[in-house]
């Protein structure tokens, strides 16, 4: 199969059979054997009566629907297991994604042989203060924590080849930062491509402001995990002995200076250096613990897939 089109949804029944129309028109215009797979995330209006409609009419319609709302990142996941294409594309439910870009996306996977390529909404349609400033801020800092230069994190609309999709794990609310999972795992040939957007035509916005904020504390998260997840001692027992050798310092001098040199001055718990030195051990004490527990949780799910084997011989 050529094209797996992964569409993760939550309330679009307006627009998901003028989404359906266009998809299959653009497919059959190409000759592409394709499957489009729905991800019904909870939706509360009827978009699920519109895909088994739909899938009826049509075998390469197939559908997923949760049980409940568990999110993008989960419905992604779901679709990623599914799919069966070579290339896999993914786009959001809202008509906002052109599926005439469907056919030059396949050529970047497959001649221009791109892991993944990245829609990028150079022109967009949104309202500017709420949407395109925190949109530059958010894709500036995504781009300096995790190295990859791409133009838009955030956009629906991407292309992969059928291995990346396969072995990343797209959780929480990570789907922001799929080109980072990949670049971790190895995937490094990563594209962009700039695509058409379109203003909002039915439904309404899905995420609101949080999704900044979310956003912002998920890219601490994979900065974290990308640099030190499988060494975290090597952040938390650094800092630790930091702070502990600072405390320290300070104790020691507190210590030498009452009994040689001012036995008469001050109490030691009346002087500022006494709680430095209490706090920043203690601090200390706590990051060197925190290293080892994140250790020992690292070395309890060893059974767990730690590496990935791009081929193999004679099996
Ligand atoms: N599976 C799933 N999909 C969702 C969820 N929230 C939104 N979506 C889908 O994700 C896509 C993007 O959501 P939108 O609300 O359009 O976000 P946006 O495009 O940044 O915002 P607008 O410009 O206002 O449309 C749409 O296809 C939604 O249906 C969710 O919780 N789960
Ligand atoms: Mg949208």
């Amino acid at each position: 199969m050529d094209i797996s089109v992964v569409i993760p949804l939550l309330n679009e029944k307006e627009s998901l059979k003028e989404l359906y129309d266009w998809i299959a028109k653009v497919m059959q215009s190409n000759h592409f054997s394709y499957e489009i797979i729905f991800i019904d995330d909870g939706s509360t209006d009827g978009s699920w009566d519109i895909i088994s409609n739909l899938s009826q009419q049509d075998d390469n319609v197939k559908g997923i629907r949760f049980l409940k709302n568990f999110g993008k990142s989960q419905a992604l996941h779901a679709g990623f297991e599914k799919a069966l294409g070579e290339v896999i594309i993914t786009m959001d439910a809202d008509l906002q994604d052109n599926p005439d870009e469907i056919p030059e996306l396949h050529n970047m996977i497959v001649n221009n042989k791109f892991d993944l390529v990245s829609g990028w909404k150079k022109k967009r349609f949104d309202n500017k203060l709420t949407k395109n400033l925190p949109s530059k801020l958010f894709n500036w800092a995504a781009r300096k924590t995790s190295g990859v230069k791409l133009n838009d994190f955030n956009c629906g609309l991407k292309a992969y080849h059928n291995d990346v999709v396969k072995n990343i794990d797209v959780n929480g609310e990570m789907h922001r930062y799929i080109p980072v999972l990949a670049k971790n795992a190895g995937f490094t040939n990563i594209g962009e491509k700039v695509v058409k957007h379109q203003a909002r035509k039915y439904g309404e916005t899905k995420f609101g402001m949080e999704r900044f904020i979310n956003g912002f504390l998920d890219l601490i998260t994979i900065w974290f995990i990308s640099r030190f997840g499988k060494r975290p001692m090597h952040l938390f027992g650094a800092l630790g002995v930091i702070m502990f050798i600072v405390g320290i310092s300070f104790a020691a001098y507190l210590g030498v200076d009452k009994l040689f040199f001012n036995p008469d001055g001050r109490l030691i718990t009346q002087r500022p250096q006494f709680y430095i030195a209490l706090v920043t051990m203690i601090i200390g004490t706590q990051f060197f613990v925190a290293g080892f527990l994140g250790e020992i949780i690292l070395t309890a799910k060893r059974n767990k897939k730690r590496y990935l084997i791009k081929n193999e011989l004679n099996f």
